[in-house]
């Protein structure tokens, strides 16, 4: 008789139910009954067969038992979620914390935060400034003449109405020196761009100036905090002078480091030489003191420039400026 058999399902439904533990067993359970081929649909398409009087009073039942399913099934499943939710975020402390991915600053940036780190311990301050500038900011007001190599195309990137894009970070400096009066002492990193590109140069790179100006600041100032520098940077290091030219200071000098990969015996790295250049620097000229109308009989002031690129390789051992610039996250992340 189908309507003991519908009987038998029934229980067979509810005692099935009770043995759902898992969202595994919740779907195979609702596969084996109420699917498209599940046991109640097969009852209900052998109902064809039978009276209309019977098809209605056993499809009701069969209807119901479907409608009462489908609500129980829903709160089981919720019931089920929220006893694994528990098990996720509350119950065992022992677990280890969820890891979120996180980025990491730049090695660039890094090395730019380290190296205002020592200079703040000087009493600089940091400052920033424009990167698209005009002629007179990045070249006139400091001493480099119109016939000036620097200024050719092939070394600076020029815009429209006689703008360019800064070929160095000195233009910041001479904006702060006409917002301010001296005594003054600071920092300014940034982006500069010139016409170039190979394994030693990007056509965007990084550099460091530091300005001091003072009624009494000389030499040996400069030198001691080079050398301060040197060794807060690179750590015990041996460090030499040599005299340079720049337009923009008067005397000018080069400051090398003993070459860190061969100790300065000489090697690829340093060509044979066993020093690394680091950084110029100067007494600033008095022409650059002139075009920001400072009084060369009251005020000296010392002045150096580095590349940031630079000093990351040297620290880090790296050979191809490139690497800076092409993300690659297994490089990116080695700074960690
Ligand atoms: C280098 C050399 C240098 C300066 C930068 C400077 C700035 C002002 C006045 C005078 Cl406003 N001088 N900056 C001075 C000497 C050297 O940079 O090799 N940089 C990568």
């Amino acid at each position: 008789m189908i309507s003991e058999e519908i009987e038998k399902l029934e229980k067979e439904v509810w005692k099935d139910f009770q043995k759902i533990e898992n969202l595994y067993h919740l779907e195979d359970f609702r596969i084996k009954y109420l699917g498209k081929k599940g046991k109640i649909n097969w009852y209900l398409k052998q109902l064809k067969d039978f009276s209309l009087e019977e098809k209605k009073k056993l499809g009701s039942i069969l209807n119901q038992i479907k409608e009462e399913l489908e609500t129980k099934l829903k709160l089981k499943e919720r019931e089920i979620l929220l006893k694994e939710e528990d098990k996720d975020i509350g119950l065992d402390l022992t677990l280890p914390g969820r890891i979120f991915p996180l980025g990491t600053l730049h090695p660039i940036t890094k090395i730019i935060e380290e190296l205002c780190e020592i200079f703040l311990k000087l009493g600089f301050e940091i400052i920033t400034g424009p990167e698209i500038e005009t002629e007179y900011y990045n070249f006139t007001a400091l001493n480099i003449p119109d016939w000036h190599p620097a200024r050719d195309m092939q070394a600076t990137f020029y815009l429209k109405n006689g703008a360019l894009l800064r070929t160095h970070t000195s233009p910041m400096q001479i904006r702060a020196m006409l917002e301010r009066t001296p005594p003054l002492r600071i920092i300014a990193p940034g982006k500069v761009y010139r016409c170039d590109a190979d394994i030693r140069h990007s056509p965007m790179f990084h550099q460091l100036e530091g300005l001091m100006v003072d009624k009494d600041v000389n030499f040996s100032d400069l030198k001691g905090i080079l050398i301060y520098f040197a060794k807060e940077t690179f750590g015990e290091i041996k460090v030499r002078f040599r005299p340079s030219y720049f337009p923009f200071t008067e005397p000018s000098l080069e400051m090398d480091i003993e070459c860190v990969m061969c100790k300065g015996r000489g090697c690829k790295v340093c060509g044979n030489a066993g020093w690394l250049e680091i950084l110029g620097a100067g007494m600033v000229h008095p022409e650059v003191f002139k075009s920001v109308n400072y009084d060369i009989n009251m005020w000296q002031g010392f002045a150096f420039g580095l590349g940031i690129e630079r000093i990351a390789m040297i620290k880090y051992g790296i050979d191809d400026i490139r690497i800076f610039f092409e993300n690659h996250l297994i490089f990116l992340e080695s700074f960690k």
